[in-house]
């Protein structure tokens, strides 16, 4: 049986990180196999695709060659990792995944809607997500809880961007949830990682019912 697929979107520094880790040890504890992976990257070759999109190597040459670059990262990841994963069975928690690309290609650095959709139809095809929680917080929260987790490295190629590019990727994450409320839930991410995760907890057993998952698959046995 297939397993179930789990993506965290929202903007930098909402905790799709700590959310991520936190439903896996949550779902393990159910006795579920979980597959906890991230983009861009979560395979070998998109993390080198990573590397170049993070460093801004990329920036220069425009938004629709950097929408091609995540798209490139993304076909290595579902293919070599998600799609593997969901057939062992595995619950599979993407931090991001293709709406990071509606939102920061399409919605914001406006690249044509056709180049999104058809980059997303070669590269996901029938592998949507079960479920994306998008972690809202207030632009300026998410960038400070980034900043004091960075210290004194550098800023990557997005966080370098103005605080109103990143309230705008808010509002672009808000109105996705709005026009795809079947798949994706808006969960406020300002109470305290334990709260939030509670929160999380509360829709992944409403909508895709863990503890209810064959025996074959909590047991481990393939
Ligand atoms: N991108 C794109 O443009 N197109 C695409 O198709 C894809 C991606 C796939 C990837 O950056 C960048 O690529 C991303 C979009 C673009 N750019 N941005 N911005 P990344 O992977 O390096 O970074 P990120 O995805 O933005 O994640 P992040 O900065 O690592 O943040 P996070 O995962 O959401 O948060 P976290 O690591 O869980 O938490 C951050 C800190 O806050 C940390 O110290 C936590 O301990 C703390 N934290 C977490 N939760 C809480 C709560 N509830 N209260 C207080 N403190 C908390």
């Amino acid at each position: 049986m297939r397993g179930r697929f789990i993506t965290f979107e929202g903007g930098e520094g909402s905790g799709k990180s700590t959310q991520a880790r936190m439903l896996a040890e949550r779902l393990r504890a159910h006795g579920l196999r979980v597959c906890v992976t991230r983009e861009p990257g979560g395979s070998p070759g998109a993390e080198v695709i990573r590397h170049v999109l993070l460093s801004g190597a990329a920036e220069p040459l425009g938004p629709e060659t950097e929408a091609v670059l995540f798209a490139a990262a993304r076909d290595d990841h579902v293919t070599h990792t998600i799609r593997p994963a969901l057939a062992r069975g595995e619950w599979v928690i993407s931090d991001r995944f293709l709406d990071s690309t509606r939102v920061y290609q399409g919605a914001i650095a406006q690249v044509d809607r056709r180049l999104i959709h058809g980059l997303e139809k070669l590269t996901v095809g029938e592998t949507r997500p079960d479920l994306t929680i998008i972690l809202d917080l207030p632009a300026a929260d998410g960038l400070a809880r980034a900043h004091a987790r960075r210290g004194d490295a550098d800023v990557d190629r997005f966080e370098a961007e103005t605080l109103d590019f990143h309230e705008r990727l808010r509002e672009a994450y808000r109105q996705l949830a709005a026009e795809e409320p079947d798949r994706c839930v808006l969960i406020d991410a300002s109470p305290s990682a334990a709260d939030v995760a509670r929160a999380v907890w509360d829709v992944v057993n409403r909508r895709l019912e863990p503890a209810m998952a064959p025996l074959h698959v909590q047991s481990g046995v393939r």
